[in-house]
């Protein structure tokens, strides 16, 4: 009977959550049954007219409040705990976690792997390995939803979100938008391709495709100027600061305030160059929007960090 009631559960996140699920439904069956049986059991007794006993009946019973306090309280704490736990599990990726890019458009998902294959409502991975997605919207929102992995996750314009998942078994499974997106969002349907790894890695090299994301990127910088103020090469002084080493690093802006230079912040660095600047430079650089769409901006990012990947090593 549970095969009928639990669908595929085809990740690490699967099981954890179905087994939270089924004990929040057990605990609310038990106490629906409870107070209905009770309801049924005074209702009965107590009708007009019984003769069940009306006398002197109590008026306060500490230990009765405290039993239906305390009660339900250390029943629901430790769902909380187990709950938060789950959540948590399910939220911060692994740092070995292979990564991978997704816009949101209306009506599809478009899909970049980091070796620069793209696909679209389509995601290949490969079995039991833990999988980054970073993800975009380049129009409204959107809900990237894996139903047999239990997992679920918005996609937003102007801010990247990100799910984690490993696969526990090959196959294909359904991936759906799970927020109205407009007229089509029905449509807006695709699948994940559970693969094994020497499968996964024929597929990636499978069709003619050219650089990796991060070359792309390359290509990218050098087309549109940025490589004129950003030197690559640290020694040289350029007009904007070196970004060798920047991704995931600590940057000092000129209002006192540090932060980390994820992809969010070097996303905004270039649509929205004034908002932020580095301290001791000038504010000279222009903004970027209207020239770059989202899987540009993917493909800058992979370049810029690629070039902390190489400073780390
Ligand atoms: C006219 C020169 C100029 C051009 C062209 C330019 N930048 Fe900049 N860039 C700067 C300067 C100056 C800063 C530092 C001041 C600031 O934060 O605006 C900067 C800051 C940045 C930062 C933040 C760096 C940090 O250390 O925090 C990033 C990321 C960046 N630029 C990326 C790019 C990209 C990508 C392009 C091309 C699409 C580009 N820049 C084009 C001058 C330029
Ligand atoms: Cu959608």
């Amino acid at each position: 009977m549970i095969d009928v009631l639990i669908p595929e559960q085809a990740s690490t996140a699967a099981g954890q959550v179905d087994l939270l699920f089924l004990t929040l439904i057990a605990l609310s069956g038990f106490f629906i049954v409870l107070i209905f049986s009770l309801l049924i059991y005074f209702g009965i007794k107590y009708r007009r007219g019984s003769s069940a006993d009306r006398t002197a009946p109590p008026a306060t019973s500490i230990r009765l409040e405290l039993f239906w306090t305390l009660g339900p309280l250390l029943l629901g704490l430790p769902v909380f705990v187990w709950a938060a736990s789950v959540y948590l599990d399910n939220s911060v990726p692994p740092h070995d976690a292979l990564e991978i890019n997704v816009v949101g458009k209306q009506w599809m998902w478009h899909i970049q792997h980091p070796d620069g294959r793209r696909e679209i409502d389509e995601l290949h991975v490969p079995v039991n390995q833990p999988v980054k997605l970073q993800m975009i919207s380049q129009d409204v929102i959107h809900s990237f939803w894996i139903p047999d992995f239990r997992l679920k996750q918005d996609v937003l314009p102007g801010r990247y979100t990100t799910l984690w998942f490993e696969a526990t078994q090959t196959g294909t499974f359904p991936l759906k938008c799970a927020e109205f997106c407009g007229t089509h969002h029905s449509f807006m349907v695709g699948r994940v391709i559970v693969m094994e790894p020497a499968e996964y890695q024929t597929w990636l090299g499978g069709e003619a495709q050219g650089e990796t994301l991060a070359a792309q990127g390359e290509q990218l910088f050098a087309r549109l100027g940025c490589s004129s103020c950003h030197e690559p090469d640290p020694e040289q002084d350029g007009r904007g600061p070196s970004l060798l080493g920047l991704y995931g690093d600590e940057v000092e802006l000129q209002d006192g305030t540090t932060l980390v230079a994820d992809a969010d912040y070097i996303r905004r660095s270039i649509l929205e160059p004034q908002e932020q600047i580095v301290a001791g430079y000038q504010p000279i650089m222009p903004s970027f929007a209207g020239q770059v769409d989202e899987a540009d901006l993917l493909a800058l990012i992979s370049y810029i960090q690629s070039l902390s990947d190489e400073t780390e090593e």
